[in-house]
């Protein structure tokens, strides 16, 4: 187990000085986020992440994302020149070092959530996702401001791609999904580099989009899509665990065994009836979530992949990028590396 923190380059206000005084934590993950979907990182920029890292002693192995331009995701002729750009920046990340590359497929909205500041009787804040609350919202409306999506669509663009989704239902994604990984995970495999597909955030379809990496059938089809060690994926217990249907530990457990975890995001949220959830700090009393399972589980598989705290509260005045902050998710970091040294003992 390699435990790592996420850093959003040299913008980010959680520095590297900081990161590297987080014991345990190895290396960083993070991405080249000046350049557009679907074009070629700079090799420059590539190798400026890297050796920026390693000036605080910080391996980069790890990319959380290379995004994967719509039109692949809609099947638009546009994409073979999009898979090509995919193709090349998962060469140079190869070359770079790169092992692993967390990526997503879902149309338009990222992870969703629909209020970044839910307030807890200690005072911490933390983000949430409220049912109900969305069921209000209409996408199109042009207002729409969610968190973890792309502000910067116009109101006519975003109607143009929910106009194209509506000819691409859960099977056809599946095919976009299949007609990329039939070009990208033999790159990948010649490179040296584990392509590691984050599940759908939450795991329902959201606005009437479809959502395909949503459960244990689902993402066993995905795997068979393209059946090789280099297609697997970033485990991600708090998007699994946000869906009542998911048996977060079987999943993992099972996907483990298979050699297909590259990757583990590890995060504990409070899970409602129907599915609402808010995030908590990562303790397992804190939420619904037992992570000192999910490490047991790493553990009895001998897992040699990454691992990184997922999302944390605010505390302690922090403010920053929602979920992102420094000081929660270090408590995170060590609540974790705790677990695994507790485990890791003979005695
Ligand atoms: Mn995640």
């Amino acid at each position: 187990m390699k435990m790592t923190f996420r850093w959003y380059g040299p913008s980010d206000p959680v520095l590297l000085d900081y990161i590297r005084q987080i014991p345990n934590v190895t290396g960083v993950v993070t991405a080249v986020y000046d350049v557009p979907a679907g074009e070629v990182w700079p090799r420059e920029s590539i190798a400026k992440l890297k050796t920026d890292a390693a000036a605080y002693g910080l391996e980069f192995e790890v990319v959380e994302s290379v995004p994967v331009h719509e039109d692949i995701k809609l099947g638009r002729p546009s994409r073979d020149v999009l898979i090509a750009n995919y193709c090349e920046n998962i060469r140079r990340l190869g070359e770079a070092g790169v092992r692993v590359i967390c990526y997503n497929f879902m149309p338009v909205f990222d992870w969703t959530r629909t209020t970044l500041q839910h307030v807890w009787p200690d005072g911490s804040n933390s983000l949430a996702y409220y049912k109900a609350d969305l069921s209000g919202l209409d996408p199109l409306s042009g207002e729409l401001s969610l968190p973890g999506w792309d502000s910067s669509y116009k109101k006519d663009e975003l109607r143009e791609l929910f106009d194209a989704y509506k000819s691409v239902d859960g099977e056809r994604l599946f095919e976009h999904l299949g007609y990329f990984l039939d070009r990208v995970i033999p790159v990948a495999r010649e490179s040296g580099v584990f392509m590691a597909i984050h599940p759908d955030d939450p795991p329902y379809p959201i606005f009437g989009l479809p959502r395909i990496i949503t459960d244990e059938r689902n993402i066993e089809r995905f795997l068979k899509l393209y059946d090789d060690p280099h297609n697997g994926l970033t485990f991600c217990t708090g998007s699994l665990g946000c869906s009542n249907k998911n048996d977060i530990y079987t999943m993992l457990d099972r996907f483990i065994a298979a050699g297909r975890v590259h990757f583990v995001h590890a995060r504990n949220v409070k899970l409602y009836t129907d599915d609402s959830f808010e995030e908590t700090a990562h303790f397992a009393a804190c939420g619904s979530l037992d992570l000192v399972k999910v490490m047991k589980l790493l553990k009895k598989h001998d897992y040699t992949g990454y691992v990184r705290p997922d999302h944390g509260r605010m505390i302690w005045d922090e403010t920053g990028k929602p979920g992102y902050g420094l000081y929660d998710r270090a408590l995170g970091a060590m609540y974790l590396g705790g677990i695994w040294d507790g485990i890791s003992t003979n005695n």
